[in-house]
C-alpha cells in the first residue's frame, strides 16, 4: 500500500495547499476558541526529517499565533541541513536566529517572517551536540527550541 509519506517532499506551491487545506478545516471546526488559544495545529510533513532529491536532509517547522516552533525539538545527522520555517500566523510575525552555545556556529537564521510567510536556509553542522534556537521577538515569551545534531 503506497504510504503518501514516503512520496517526493512537495515544492511550495503544493504546500501551500496543505496549509490552505489545514487552515479550511480550522475554520470547519466552528468552535468558539479564541485563534491564540488554540493548540497548534501542525501541517502535513511539519518536523518531519526527510532526504532531499539531491541528498539534503530536510525539515519544517511552524510557527502561528502563539509562541512555539513547532516542534520545538527536532534531530538532524551531521550534513547538510534545509531548514524551513512556515509561518501559518495571521498576525504574528517571527525569527529564528540560532544562539551559538553549539557545538559549532551557525550564522543562518531567519530575520523576518511575517504572516504567512515561509523562508529556508541552509547550513552545514559537523559536530555532534545541541543547538539551542530563539525567535529574539519572543525570546522572554519562551519561544525557543533546541535543534539536536545526532552522534
Ligand atoms: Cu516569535
Amino acid at each position: 500500500m503506497p504510504h503518501s509519506a514516503r512520496r517526493p517532499v512537495p515544492g511550495p506551491r503544493s504546500k501551500a495547499a496543505g496549509l490552505a487545506a489545514a487552515l479550511v478545516l480550522l475554520t470547519g471546526c466552528g468552535g468558539a476558541e479564541p485563534e491564540a488559544a488554540a493548540a497548534p495545529t501542525t501541517s502535513a510533513g511539519v518536523g518531519v526529517v526527510t532526504t532531499a532529491a539531491d541528498g539534503v536532509q530536510e525539515i519544517t517547522l511552524q510557527t502561528q499565533d502563539d509562541y512555539t516552533f513547532v516542534p520545538d525539538t527536532f534531530t538532524v545527522a551531521p550534513g547538510t541541513v534545509r531548514l524551513t520555517v512556515v509561518n501559518v500566523a495571521e498576525q504574528m510575525t517571527h525569527n529564528l536566529e540560532f544562539d551559538g552555545d553549539g557545538p559549532e556556529p551557525i550564522e543562518e537564521g531567519i530575520d523576518f517572517l511575517g504572516p504567512g510567510q515561509e523562508e529556508t536556509i541552509e547550513f552545514e553542522v559537523t559536530a555532534a551536540g545541541d543547538h539551542p534556537f530563539t525567535c529574539t521577538f519572543h525570546a522572554q515569551l519562551g519561544q525557543t527550541g533546541v535543534m539536536t545534531v545526532a552522534g
